[in-house]
């Protein structure tokens, strides 16, 4: 029987405060999440969410737009300090639509795009039409992917170059090469490889959507330094703003970008999360060189934990990881997706991840052979190195001795009491994942 309109009026709040409660009780791993600012939580709560304000800052197409032209004017110049960039344009709505702004300002339908494949990293909006993925299905390009080194767990650069070539001499219009990806644990050849693809005539992007918050921290590598033209990003993952994209690149690329965000790929942008964009690089101005340090520390730790309790840590020969991504070979415990479910019981939430060889062993993206975990959100909590050794024993204890996931979670839930905070961070009054009230 349908409910009165009240009563799920009063379920959806009591469902979101729960998931708020279970959360402070969590061990947060998946390498694609953060937890903002109570700063940046306070104001995509503000009326700038109910506005229109198409176009650039000064020539909007709509009234009502005076503080929402300053702030956006701020969180352009604080992105563009962040990067060192140019030009920078804040209002992609998602890593995904950064994407296919680059794909609308740099190439056109039947040119040809090099990616890496989703089995070695890449991101599905990076893909080809057969797998559904948006560069193929919606900006109809033909996608090759990056030769891939598992033991380097890198692109390879003297197949690439060979790809290129081949790639020419089929007559394929290669326009561009998206680098980077969701699974980064080593950084890309961009250097290595941008010229190959410049003197085809392509232009070069780093898709830094994970990695944005290293590179803003100046660690990891620095794509507009290393060749690239232009950098797509989300401002949710390692970069801990509100979920949202952003597109940074140079001054000579400036107008085709801004045409190809408004009016191709959004009509109104989200003008609340520019104010937590605008919030969350200002505290990374300030505070984010101390944070990326601290993730990448936490996410070696993390690794080298997991393997001294005898998990297959991809990219040994690499010290296991350079980003805040640590990439599991579970496949001696199960699989990677009846694993995630055991551990969410326990409260630790990561995800499972397909592996560049799991298609070859016909595993699938459902229960694949891995697992993909991330050190970002733990760090902005206070965690340390020690914390991590914690965390790979608390997981060893439900994937390497069998020991009931209910039993674990209590240990998971005691852990946490001392993580409430949200650090690097200007000022934190709310608790972290407190569930605020203003009705
Ligand atoms: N691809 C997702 C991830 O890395 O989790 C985010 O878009």
């Amino acid at each position: 029987m349908s409910k009165a309109p009240k009563e799920y009026y009063d379920e959806i709040f009591q469902l979101i405060e729960q998931h708020h409660k279970w959360f402070s009780n969590s061990i947060p791993l998946v390498a694609s999440e953060n937890t903002p600012s109570p700063a940046v939580r306070e104001v995509i709560m503000s009326d700038f969410g109910s506005r229109y304000a198409e176009g650039w800052p000064g020539e909007r197409l709509y009234a009502g737009c005076t503080y929402i032209d300053k702030v956006e004017l701020i969180a352009i110049e604080l992105a563009k300090k962040l990067f060192r960039a140019e030009f920078a344009d804040v209002r992609p709505v998602s890593g995904v639509c950064a994407n296919l702004v680059v794909y609308t300002a740099f190439t056109d339908a039947g040119d040809t795009m090099f990616s890496l494949s989703i089995p070695s990293g890449g991101h599905i909006s990076t893909g080809r039409k057969s797998l559904g993925g948006t560069a193929g299905s919606v900006s109809r390009l033909e996608v090759e992917n990056f030769p891939f080194n598992v033991n380097e767990m890198n692109i390879d650069v003297d197949e690439t170059k060979k790809k290129v070539k081949q790639a020419i001499s089929e007559g394929k219009k290669v326009k561009l090469a998206m680098f980077g990806g969701s699974v980064l644990t080593q950084p890309h050849p961009l250097k290595e490889l941008a010229d190959v693809f410049h003197e085809v005539g392509a232009k070069v992007c780093y898709d830094g959507a994970h990695v944005a918050g290293l590179i803003a921290g100046g660690l990891f590598q620095d794509p507009l330094r290393e060749g690239a033209d232009v950098m797509s990003m989300s401002t949710h993952k390692t970069l801990f703003g509100p979920q949202g994209g952003c597109v940074v690149s140079f001054d000579k690329y400036a107008e085709i970008i801004k045409k190809a965000t408004f009016p191709a790929n959004v009509s109104n942008h989200h003008l609340h999360h520019v104010c937590g964009k605008a919030i969350a690089f200002a505290e990374f101005l300030e505070f984010g060189r101390d944070y990326a340090l601290q993730v990448v520390k936490n996410a070696k730790a993390l690794a080298q934990s997991l393997y001294e309790r005898g998990f297959q840590v991809l990219g040994e020969k690499k010290g296991f990881t350079q980003s805040h991504i640590v990439l599991v070979d579970i496949t001696k415990y199960g699989l990677g997706g009846d694993l995630e479910k055991k551990l969410e019981r326990a409260n630790i939430i990561l995800n499972r991840n397909l592996l560049a060889y799991d298609l070859k062993q016909n595993r699938h993206y459902q229960n694949p052979g891995g697992i993909r975990l991330g050190s970002q959100e733990c760090t902005r909590l206070g965690m340390k190195e020690n914390d991590m050794g914690y965390i790979a024993e608390l997981i060893a204890r439900i994937v390497v001795k069998g020991e009931d996931p209910e039993r674990v979670k209590k240990d998971v839930i005691d852990f946490r009491k001392n993580f409430n905070k949200v650090h690097y961070c200007f000022d934190s009054v709310r608790k972290a994942y407190e569930y605020i009230r203003i009705r």
